[in-house]
């Protein structure tokens, strides 16, 4: 695994909102990735580690079209232990904070996002409004266990909508566009469309737009993805993949520091780390 990003890709990131890291993973890693996630997936039937009726009314209900734009388990890291042992390596934790420019960051959540043959696309989001705090700061390292390609739906983004730093969203439904009605300035803007190889990670700010197309090939499109938080992020009110006890137990302003739930992958204090 690539141990570090280069100062021209951290310049990147943090003008246009999301970078390309070709061939974090090497081929041995890909294919052990794959196996472990492919498990976890297998033995999960729930979208997130609990039975359904734990979680807010969204992931209890059933939606076909967005079932339809990728099979998405959330918190493999809590259900499998091989999992947990790649989701939470530091080394991803470090690359995430050298590219937000923090101390060190917890784990907010992971997804294996499968974009299934024929699938639906993503429609135009940003991260950060769905979750259960604010930050300029919060990532997701999007990690391509198959190529991602302009004809299987790799991730495409509005540079530079990050700085707009607004909580304003939409829901990835089937209007693909419809967060251009919210954000009108964007609609002009050329989006940036990123194929990357198995192996190879797409790393976006929770508040850049992005999307991805349909998959329009008889074979399925597998991503794992990491989204971090800066540590010192507060609880903003909003349950999202918390369960309802969690939320019930927290109050607004409350530090999101549960090692249950968002472990500290990544700190530069050595009190911390200890
Ligand atoms: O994989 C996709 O199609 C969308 C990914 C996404 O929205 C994300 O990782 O935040």
């Amino acid at each position: 695994m690539r141990e570090a990003v280069h100062g021209d890709e951290v310049a990147f990131y943090r003008e246009n909102g999301f970078v390309v890291l070709e061939n974090l993973l090497d081929a041995e890693e890909v294919a052990r990735w794959r196996e472990v996630i492919d498990s976890a997936l297998s033995e999960r039937e729930s979208r997130l580690p609990l039975a359904n009726e734990n979680y807010d009314a969204f992931f209890q209900t059933e939606d076909p079209y967005y079932d339809r734009v990728f099979t998405q388990k959330i918190n493999l890291w809590m259900t499998s232990e091989p999992a947990r042992g790649l989701v939470l390596d530091e080394r991803l934790g470090r690359i995430a904070a050298d590219l937000a420019g923090v101390d060190g960051v917890r784990i907010w959540l992971d997804q294996a996002l499968v974009k299934e043959r024929y699938a639906n696309p993503t429609a135009f989001h940003i991260d950060v409004p769905f979750w259960s705090f604010h930050s300029d700061d919060a990532l997701t390292i999007w990690i391509a266990l198959t190529d991602a390609t302009l004809e299987n739906g790799c991730l495409c983004y509005i540079p530079g909508s990050h700085q707009t730093k607004r909580y304003d969203n939409a829901a990835i439904g089937k209007e693909i566009g419809s967060l251009f009605d919210v954000y009108p300035q964007w609609r002009d803007v050329e989006p940036v469309h990123c194929p990357v190889r198995a192996g190879g990670a797409v790393v976006h700010n929770g508040l850049t737009a992005h999307g991805a197309g349909a998959n329009m090939t008889p074979r399925r499109r597998f991503a794992m993805t990491v989204a971090y938080m800066p540590d010192g992020c507060t609880y903003n009110g909003q349950q999202d993949i918390l369960t309802k006890e969690q939320a019930e137990q927290l109050r607004v302003g409350d530090r999101l520091e549960d090692e249950r739930q968002n472990p500290l992958v990544f700190s530069r204090s050595p009190a911390a780390a200890s």
